[in-house]
Order: C-alpha cells, then structure tokens, then sequence
C-alpha cells in the first residue's frame, strides 16, 4: 500500500514536470507572434541650426514585421521621419521593420527629424526620445550628443 502511494506520487510529479517542458519550449519555438524590437546606436549629431538628425538601429527578432509610425521629444513639438532619395529627403508615414530583420536610421539616409528645437542640445548631453509603433509598446531612448560631424559608419 506504501509503496502503490509512492509510485503514484511520482508520476504526478513526472507528469507536471514533462507539461512544463512541454510549455516552455513550445513558447520558445514558435518565437511568439509579436515583434520583439530593440534600439542600439542611437545619437544625435550636435545641431549647428535650430534642427536636428536623430539616427539608431532597430533590430526585430520577432517573426513578425512592425513599423515605426511617429517620434516624439520634448525637445520639439515637430518630429518627423524622413526618407533620403536622391540627396533630397521627404517625410514618410512609416519605416518597415522586417520580421527578424532591421531598419537602420543612418547618415545620408532614413533618419527622425526634430525642427524648431527648444533649445539647442551640446555634445555631451542627452535628448529624450519615445518611438511608437504600429503593433509594439512605445520605446524611449537616450539620444547622446555626439559632434556635428560624427559618423559611425565612417570607423
Ligand atoms: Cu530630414
């Protein structure tokens, strides 16, 4: 009888621990269905006007495609991503962030626009910004002042 008691305690313990490797890796293998994004490289070229570039990388490794819809500062009331063609940039509704892919804002290219800045940041300092999304959270980043000049891509 002891040991009936015994045996049938250790198949329930088998049981749940089979159904919780069973859950967690079929969470982790079908990647979920929403974007999973993350920020790096952001900076902001110190301003020589009163307007500014914002330039960073997001990475989705998510299996499934978002887009970066708006930016916003409190360094300016009008923030607007653009779109380099032709060496003439235009403001676009939205960038594409590929599912498991990236959208790269860089120099010479796509890039988020501030205009009328409040006040002009110095190299050194930091400028606040929230991106929202179609499908993720809003994310804030920490632009830093960099030199007017600075270019990773150049390095
Ligand atoms: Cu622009």
């Amino acid at each position: 009888m002891n040991r009936r008691t015994t045996t049938l305690s250790a198949a329930v313990a088998l049981a749940a621990a089979l159904a919780l490797t069973g859950c967690s890796s079929s969470s982790s293998s079908s990647g979920g269905d929403a974007p999973e994004l993350k920020v790096s490289g952001a900076f902001m070229p110190q301003p020589v006007m009163d307007m500014a570039g914002g330039f960073l990388t997001i990475t989705n490794d998510g299996d499934t495609a978002d887009k970066l819809t708006s930016v916003t500062s409190p360094i300016s009331d009008d923030v607007t991503i653009h779109e380099t063609k032709n060496q003439k940039m235009q403001e676009v509704e939205s960038f594409d962030i590929p599912a498991n892919g990236t959208l790269s804002l860089e120099r010479g290219g796509n890039h988020i626009m501030f205009m009328e800045l409040k006040k002009k940041p110095k190299q050194g300092e930091k400028v606040s910004i929230e991106l929202h999304f179609e499908k993720s959270d809003p994310i804030k980043v920490e632009l830093p002042v960099e030199a007017a000049t600075h270019n990773p891509q150049q390095h």
